[in-house]
Parts: structure tokens; C-alpha cells; sequence
């Protein structure tokens, strides 16, 4: 059994959603576009197991591709939470929003809660968990990242009702429901990256009290300065979040129905616990093309073009690593939906333009919003750090300064204006003569550029 398609998408998160839109817009044509993701939700994994007449029960409950950074932010308001079809892609970016009836109406072809099993880019074929053999000429990965689970560093627990994970729509649902059930008590929040510091605002949002383990000596440890940690650990604080900080899980109590009632940590420590969500970072998709395609950085290795190894599969979004022109083309994986968003575009239009299309110039943009606070950052984190502003009242910032170069600039609470000239003086990687007039000038020094 089989079906053959110009162009299929493997994957049905955040850069799928984008990259069928730019398709639609630089014009394919009815049933030319498939895209295929194993993604459900709640309700639909569990009619799928309960339900024999499947077929109708799965065309209503589809999953189409959405903004994931949602999940950690709307889905989780304790009031009027965010639930779908509210934020199908591309609301994040201010466009269509991509309803299942937006996909039938331009002839895409969704396969959704389906896997792939294994894919062969030589015979441009792909094969489902159901056993359909779908074919291509154009193929797009999409298939973004797993978390990482405890067991993958030795500890064993993952199973358990109340330790949840963050990754997709059953996960968040999840996580609801164990937030829902535990008010009023203690959670256990292991890992001190975004999920940490997003799920740890949620729960103190639902009146749970939590304390936050993660083995760096402060959080967000992959971009925060210790002087930028501070001021949000500070403010954690003082919405009664206790740290725990220089040490990781070693083991999970249980009570006799396999619930965890306490958190054993390295140091020895035991912690009392109703719940516990794990955010210790992901691994990138690539295990159906590992040996078929060059991986490097754990992502797909593409060109400008997000064209890998082979000319007829692009990969984009967390899955690929590309070069990053702003730092010298070196090869980078990033995990932000700006990111997935711009490079499933640039894909699209390098396969339906090509004569139009060149390498894609990415401005690397991050950012986060937790209780009222939130933070963007441009570019690359390396080099001198330039702190400016005043951290006690949250108005503050930081440059990064690589051979007199600046290469990064973070802002709290900036406005859009301020946001846009400080990712400008990124762009044009400006020069900066003197440190310590950079810190005294501060947010100036971007708004004279
Ligand atoms: P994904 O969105 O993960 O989509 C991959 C899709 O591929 C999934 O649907 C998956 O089921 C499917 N798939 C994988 N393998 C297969 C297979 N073998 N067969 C079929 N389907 C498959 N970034 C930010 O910049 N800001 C934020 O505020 C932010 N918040 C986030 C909050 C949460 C809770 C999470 C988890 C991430 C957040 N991110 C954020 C990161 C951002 O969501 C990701 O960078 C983005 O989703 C990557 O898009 P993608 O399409 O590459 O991968
Ligand atoms: P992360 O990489 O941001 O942080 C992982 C954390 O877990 C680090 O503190 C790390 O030291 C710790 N850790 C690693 N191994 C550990 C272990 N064995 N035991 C205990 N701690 C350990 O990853 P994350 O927070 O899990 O986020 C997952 C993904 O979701 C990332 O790609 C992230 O970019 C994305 N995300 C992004 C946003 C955003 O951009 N606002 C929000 C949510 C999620
Ligand atoms: O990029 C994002 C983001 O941070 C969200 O919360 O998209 C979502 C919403 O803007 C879409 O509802």
C-alpha cells in the first residue's frame, strides 16, 4: 500500500505549520503537499486505544501543527487557559492561523498520529507504523526533539503518575491535570533550564510550592550571566520558590501504587514530594537518518539552503544545524521556535524559488515570559559581558562584546522599539570601542546605531 506526493513533511510541530503556509503562498497545488506527524492529544490516544470504529474519532480529534512555545505559557493559566484550536500555527507570528479545515481547503494531505518507522532517501520513500509506504520527491525534516528522560543518566522513576515531562500536547495535558490535583502542595522541579523556569512560574501560579533542583550554581545556565540569574532568582524567591542548586536526582520514593512521595537528591537531601516535572534538556530526531545523511552538533548538517547531504531532503528547525553567516557560518542547532519558524520558510522558498533564494542570513532570537516579567535575546552569548540598567527595579540589560564586536544583547521588560534596536546593533555587530562606556550608556548605545 502507498501514496506519492511531490513534496511531504516529516513532522507536525511548529515548522511544518510555517512551511506549509509558504507553500501555499509561492503556490503548489492540491494534493502535491503531505505532512506526516505522530503527534495526538490526550483525548485522541485514548480513543484511539478504547475505539474500534477509529477512523471518524481520529479525522475530528487531529492534532495540526501549533505553536508549542504555547504550552508552556497559555495552556498553563490557572484562568481561561489557551486551548486548541486557539493557537495553531502561525498565530505565533502574527499570521493564519492553520486550522484542519485550512489544510483540506488547499488539498494538503495531513497523516497525523502516525509515525514513521523508517526512511530510505535513496528510494525517496518513508514507511508508517501502519505500514504505508509513502512516497516523494521533495522531503522536508521536521521532526524536531525528544526530552531527555532520567533513565537516559541512570535513574529509574520516569513511569510514575505524578513525574511529568514537557514536551508536546498529551504531555501539557498531563501536567494540567497533576497541577490540578496537587494545589496546595510540594513539587520538585529538576532541571534548571526553560522548562524548569517556565513549569516552576506555572505551578507557583496553581498555589503549589516548589523547590528547584538543577547542578549548574545558577539557572538558565546556558544563557544567563550570574548577574541576570540573580535578579530572576531573586524575584522566584520572592514568590516563595526554594533552590537547590549544585546537585542533581539520584532516586524517587513510592508509595505501595508507585506514586513518587519524595525527590532523593546527590547531596543526600530528601525532598517531600506531591509532583515533579523534569526539563533536562533534548535530543534532536535524526535516528531514521543517521548513516544517510551528514549529523553534526546532534542536528542534520544543511547548507544555507537547508539542503543536507542529499539534494532531495531539507531538514529544518531543532532537528537541523545550519550555518549561522552573522557568526562566520558556524554550524549551529538551535531549539527556539524563531528559528523553526524562519528556517521552514527558507526551505520552501529555496525548493520553490530557487533562482530567487540564496543562503539564509538568521539573526539568532530568543526569549521567555514568566510571571510579568520577560526577556529577549539576539545573537551569541560569547566574549565580554556589558551589564547596564537598574536590576533592582527589573529595567536592565547586557551586551556581549566579542573582539570589539558586539555579538549578543539581552533586555528585560524592553518595548518593542527597544527590542527591535538592540537586535539591529546585533545585526550589524557594531563596534564597541570602550567596555565600560558601553555599561554606562546602556540601552543609548543601541538607540544611536
Ligand atoms: P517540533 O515543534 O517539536 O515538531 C516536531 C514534530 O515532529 C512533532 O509533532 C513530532 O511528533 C513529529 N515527529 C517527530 N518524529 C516523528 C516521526 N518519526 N514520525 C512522525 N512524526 C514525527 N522556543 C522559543 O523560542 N520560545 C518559547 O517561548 C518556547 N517555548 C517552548 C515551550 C515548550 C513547552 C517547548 C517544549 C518548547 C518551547 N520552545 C520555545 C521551543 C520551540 O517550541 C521549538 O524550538 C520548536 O517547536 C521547534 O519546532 P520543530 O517543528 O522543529 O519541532
Ligand atoms: P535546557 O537545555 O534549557 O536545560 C536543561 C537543564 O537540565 C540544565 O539546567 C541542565 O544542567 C539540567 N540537566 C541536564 N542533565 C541533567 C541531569 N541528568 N539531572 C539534572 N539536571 C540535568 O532544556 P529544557 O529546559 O529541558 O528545555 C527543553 C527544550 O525546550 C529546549 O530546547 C528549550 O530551548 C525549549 N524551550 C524553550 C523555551 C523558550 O525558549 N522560552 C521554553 C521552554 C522550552
Ligand atoms: O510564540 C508563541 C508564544 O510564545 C506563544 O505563547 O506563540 C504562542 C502564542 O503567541 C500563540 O497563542
Amino acid at each position: 500500500m502507498g501514496r506519492a506526493f511531490v513534496y511531504v513533511i516529516l513532522g507536525g510541530g511548529v515548522a511544518a505549520g510555517y512551511a506549509a503556509l509558504e507553500f501555499v503562498r509561492l503556490g503548489i497545488s492540491h494534493g502535491e503537499l503531505c505532512i506526516i506527524s505522530e503527534e495526538t492529544d490526550q483525548i485522541q490516544s485514548f480513543m484511539l486505544h478504547l475505539n474500534e470504529c477509529g477512523d471518524y474519532i481520529t479525522e475530528i480529534l487531529k492534532v495540526a501543527p501549533y505553536e508549542r512555545p504555547a504550552l508552556s505559557k497559555g495552556f498553563f493559566l490557572p484562568e481561561d487557559p489557551a486551548r486548541l484550536p486557539s493557537f495553531h500555527t502561525c498565530v505565533g507570528a502574527h499570521e493564519e492561523r492553520l486550522t484542519p479545515k485550512w489544510y483540506r481547503e488547499h488539498g494538503i494531505e495531513l497523516v497525523l498520529g502516525t509515525k514513521v518507522k523508517s526512511a530510505d532517501v535513496r528510494r525517496k520513500t518513508l514507511l508508517t507504523a501502519t505500514g504505508e509506504t509513502i512516497s516523494y520527491k521533495i522531503l522536508i525534516i521536521a521532526t524536531g526533539a525528544r526530552a531527555l528522560k532520567i533513565e537516559e543518566f541512570g535513574v529509574r522513576g520516569s513511569d510514575a503518575e505524578n513525574v511529568c515531562y514537557l514536551r508536546n500536547l498529551v504531555d501539557a495535558s498531563r501536567l494540567v491535570d497533576v497541577m490540578r490535583s496537587c494545589t496546595g502542595g510540594n513539587a520538585v522541579v529538576i532541571g534548571g533550564g526553560y522548562i524548569g523556569m517556565e513549569c516552576t512560574a506555572a505551578l507557583v501560579k496553581h498555589r503549589i510550592k516548589v523547590t528547584w533542583v538543577f547542578p549548574e550554581k545558577h539557572c538558565m545556565g546556558r544563557l544567563f550571566t550570574p548577574k541576570i540569574a540573580a535578579f530572576y532568582e531573586d524575584y522566584y524567591k520572592s514568590r516563595g520558590v526554594n533552590f537547590i542548586k549544585g546537585t542533581v536526582l539520584t532516586s524517587f520514593e513510592n508509595d505501595s501504587g508507585g506514586k513518587v512521595t519524595a525527590v532523593v537528591l546527590k547531596d543526600g537531601r530528601r525532598l517531600p514530594a506531591d509532583m515533579v516535572v523534569v526539563g533536562i534538556g533534548i535530543r534532536a530526531n535524526t535516528s531514521l537518518f543517521e548513516g544517510q545523511l551528514n549529523i553534526e552538533k546532534g542536528g542534520i548538517k544543511v547548507n544555507g539552503r537547508m539542503q543536507t547531504s542529499n539534494n532531495s531532503v531539507y531538514a529544518v528547525g531543532d532537528v537541523a544545524a545550519f550555518p549561522v553567516k552573522l557568526f562566520g557560518n558556524d554550524i549551529r542547532r538551535l531549539e527556539h521556535v524563531d528559528s523553526a519558524r524562519k528556517t521552514a520558510k527558507h526551505a520552501v522558498a529555496a525548493i520553490m524559488v530557487p533562482q530567487k533564494t540564496g543562503d539564509l542570513d538568521y539573526l539568532p532570537f530568543f526569549y521567555s515570559r514568566v510571571f510579568t516579567l520577560s526577556w529577549q535575546f539576539y545573537g551569541d552569548n560569547v566574549g565580554e559581558v556589558a551589564h547596564y540598567g537598574d536590576f533592582s527595579s527589573g529595567r536592565f540589560g547586557a551586551y556581549w562584546v566579542d573582539k570589539g564586536q558586539m555579538v549578543g544583547a539581552f533586555l528585560e521588560s524592553g518595548s518593542r522599539e527597544e527590542y527591535e534596536v538592540i537586535a539591529e546593533a546585533v545585526r550589524l555587530k557594531v563596534t564597541v570601542k570602550d567596555i565600560i562606556e558601553l555599561e554606562r550608556e546602556g540601552l543609548e548605545f543601541a538607540m544611536r546605531v
